[in-house]
């Protein structure tokens, strides 16, 4: 028998590092799924709602950096991948959706379970395909492949029964992915960085999850200029740890010295962030640079004073070579101290935490992180959970922490450590998972090896007194 279109889809699937598929079957996905099974390569989750499907290919996309497919079989089972492809574009995962379709012969007339795939897409994929011919399979796949993997988001590949069971048509299906580019600001723009950096009495560093992979250049560049190393709850785990620097995080979640560094240094400089909350930067006062690697970053939050389009790592390496050392440690010794005080204020029901029933969430997170093996994986429901896991948690250099940061959606942390977990079986996996978002899902899946405990407190807690 030749190839059919779900045949190549999937080989190129496998080639582009996709391991596994999270989804449920049935409908125009069969011959898909019947491809999935014939091609060997690729490992099926099957999951009994198709959003914990998606938050679990979240986290596992998200650490792994490999892309990891889901899908949903027409029309309300896709409607149900959404949310999660929201989450994925927040936190640039790259999740690939198959979204199965109706027949082609019955598309545009309102067939039962049609839906339009690039209006329903339109706000969460960055790339949709509706594979209508089978001479498209090459370009579609390629094209969300590469989206996907380059853009770090979801795309959604729309694909009706008869089309995936059609043969494909001949040729070759190699997949060739480049790598990404590394991309720094220009000479002109480093040179004003270095001089506003020289000029500067005081400086302090503001970063997110664009110093993932810049961890000790930002750390030495902090060393070097005496400045308080803040941070947002996504870029926590990259520069918290075995940081003299640190000085906690900003924002409703905060703690420690970080908002008043921000606020009494003469430049902050904004490293790889899009700190949504603007209520929690400093004002005018403060000279503001901003450098990240996407341009609609820059100057989204706060009017900076330079910005500067360029990977943290690339640009901070520059930047080292260039920028003279602050000797007053004065600045640095005070926000430092503070933030030691803060932790110290942290502890007070952690310390009276024994004595307390019913339990105490202070004292649950802290003793988690004390026992938690040192490349524990945590992840926090969009809930008061985000609390203990910011405040409470240890990062470490192999620690994980996640959450559905930049989305929020509720009930993400199950879902996403069961992904987590099938990406490093074996590794610990701690899911805090509000009362409200455990009992609001149809999410739960066959994760049977995750021991799930609530926090509960009889209360969509954080909804009654935030808005999120
Ligand atoms: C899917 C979804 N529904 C609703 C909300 C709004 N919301 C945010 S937190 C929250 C309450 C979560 O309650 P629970 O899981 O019990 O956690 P708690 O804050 O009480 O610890 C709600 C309703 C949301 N962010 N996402």
């Amino acid at each position: 028998m030749s190839q059919t279109v779900a045949d190549v889809l999937w080989e190129m699937l496998a080639k582009a590092g996709v391991q596994r598929c999270y989804g449920i079957v049935g409908d125009a996905l069969n011959p898909v799924i019947d491809g999935l099974r014939r091609n060997g390569k690729i490992e099926f989750i099957h999951v009994r709602h198709e959003e914990y499907g998606v938050f679990a290919a979240v986290a596992d996309a998200y650490f792994t950096g490999d892309p990891v497919a889901v899908c949903g079989t027409a029309g309300p089972g896709v409607v149900h991948l959404f949310n999660g492809l929201m989450d994925a574009r927040k936190e640039g995962a790259a999740v690939i959706a198959i979204a199965g379709d109706v027949e082609t012969s019955i598309m545009d007339t309102a067939a039962l379970e049609e839906l339009n795939p690039y209006k329903f897409f339109e706000a969460a994929s960055l790339y949709t395909g509706r594979l209508v011919n089978p001479e498209q399979v090459r370009p579609i796949v390629q094209t969300a492949i590469l989206t996907a993997i380059l853009e770090k988001g979801p795309v959604v590949i729309s694909i009706p029964g008869d089309v995936a069971s059609a043969s494909a048509p001949s040729g070759s299906f190699e997949s060739r992915i480049p790598c990404p580019a590394i991309l720094r600001p220009s000479d002109g723009d480093m040179s004003r960085l270095a001089k506003m950096i020289d000029e500067a009495g005081t400086v302090a560093i503001f970063g997110g999850d664009g110093c993932r992979d810049a961890r000790e250049e930002v750390i030495q560049l902090a060393n070097r200029l005496g400045a308080p190393v803040g941070y947002s709850f996504r870029g926590k785990q990259w520069l918290e740890h075995d940081n003299p620097n640190a000085v906690g995080m900003t924002g409703l979640l905060g703690y420690g010295g970080a908002y008043s560094a921000m606020h009494e240094a003469d430049l902050l400089l904004l490293l790889g962030t899009d700190f949504p909350f603007s209520e929690f930067l400093p004002g005018d006062r403060v000279k503001k640079v901003q450098v990240d690697k996407n341009p609609k970053h820059i100057g989204r939050r706060t009017a900076v004073d330079l910005g500067l389009v360029g990977d943290i790592r690339a640009t901070v390496t520059a930047l080292l070579k260039s920028v003279s050392a602050k000797n007053d440690a004065r600045f640095l010794d005070k926000h430092v101290a503070d933030t030691k005080s803060f932790h110290e204020l942290l502890q007070h029901y952690v310390v009276k935490g024994p004595g307390i029933k019913p339990i105490r969430p202070e004292f649950l997170a802290a003793t988690l992180s004390d026992v938690a093996s040192y490349d524990a994986m945590f992840f926090a429901d969009t809930g008061t959970a985000c609390m203990w896991l910011a405040r409470h948690i240890n990062g470490g250099r192999n620690r994980r922490l996640f959450g559905s940061f930049s989305w929020a959606s509720m009930a993400n942390a199950a879902a996403n450590a069961f992904g987590a977990q099938l990406a490093y079986p074996g590794r610990q996996t701690i899911a805090m998972c509000g009362d409200g978002g455990s009992k609001s899902s149809a999410l739960r899946s066959n994760a049977e090896e995750i021991d799930l405990r609530a926090i509960p407190n009889s209360a969509l807690r954080s909804a009654e007194e935030n808005s999120w």
